[in-house]
């Protein structure tokens, strides 16, 4: 019974559409899975439309994946650096992210995109929108691996008062519903060490982007 187990934790409501699943996600179990994709598409840095290098790091997985260049942002079915098809999603991921998705409420989630984010310590990410996908009623499910990070969620305007989330390794967010356009960020990730992962943070987001 999961409900009485010392290692289960009940979801918590951050807002209407964000649910934090604290622990959902193993380490171990996903360390060889991203290794597996890293082999196949290489963890690189992206530049923006203006030509500025992404300070966070990025490779992808399933059958699109997320790219920025010089022009602009978008989904491929190829990887620009390798001229071949994403490495295909592994079954553990897409099922961590079909259960996460379901115990927030979402129970028709179909990942076909796996977007994988690496952090150094002094890195961040600034408040932004995730808009390119065609189906807003569909959830993007994000899995926190490896040092800490302060999440902040807005709302629909950039500005304004921000609601912290503190994630550590494991955690996964849902997000969708009333908070699927909400502006969100990661804060300056603080130096810090993981026994799994070493100095870095990565970050899974599961989308339907087609
Ligand atoms: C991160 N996450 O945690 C960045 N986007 O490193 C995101 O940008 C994000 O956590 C959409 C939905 C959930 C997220
Ligand atoms: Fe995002």
């Amino acid at each position: 019974m999961a409900e009485s187990s010392p290692l289960f934790k009940d979801p918590i409501a951050i807002l209407p559409g964000m649910t934090l699943l604290p622990q959902f996600a193993s380490s171990a179990l996903l360390k060889p899975c991203l290794e597996s994709v890293c082999t196949v598409s290489p963890i690189r840095q992206m530049k923006t439309r203006r030509g500025q290098t992404i300070q966070v790091s990025m490779t992808n997985c399933g059958q699109y994946g997320w790219v920025s260049d010089t022009k602009g942002y978008r989904y491929t079915d190829t990887d620009p650096l390798t001229g071949v098809p994403w490495p295909s999603m592994p079954q553990p991921l897409s099922d961590l992210a079909v259960q996460a998705a379901s115990q927030a409420g979402f129970s028709d989630f179909e990942p076909d995109a796996c977007l994988i984010n690496r952090y150094a310590p002094g890195v961040q990410m600034g408040a932004h929108q995730d808009r390119d996908e065609q189906d807003f009623t569909q959830p993007i499910v994000s899995v926190s691996l490896g040092i800490p990070a302060r999440f902040f969620v807005l709302g629909l305007e950039k500005r304004g008062t921000s609601t912290p989330v503190d994630l550590t390794d494991g955690d996964v967010v849902v997000f969708g519903g009333p908070a699927r356009l909400y502006y969100h960020g990661i804060r300056k990730l603080k130096p810090n060490e993981d026994p799994i992962w070493g100095a870095f943070r990565w970050n899974l987001t599961f989308r339907k982007a087609m």
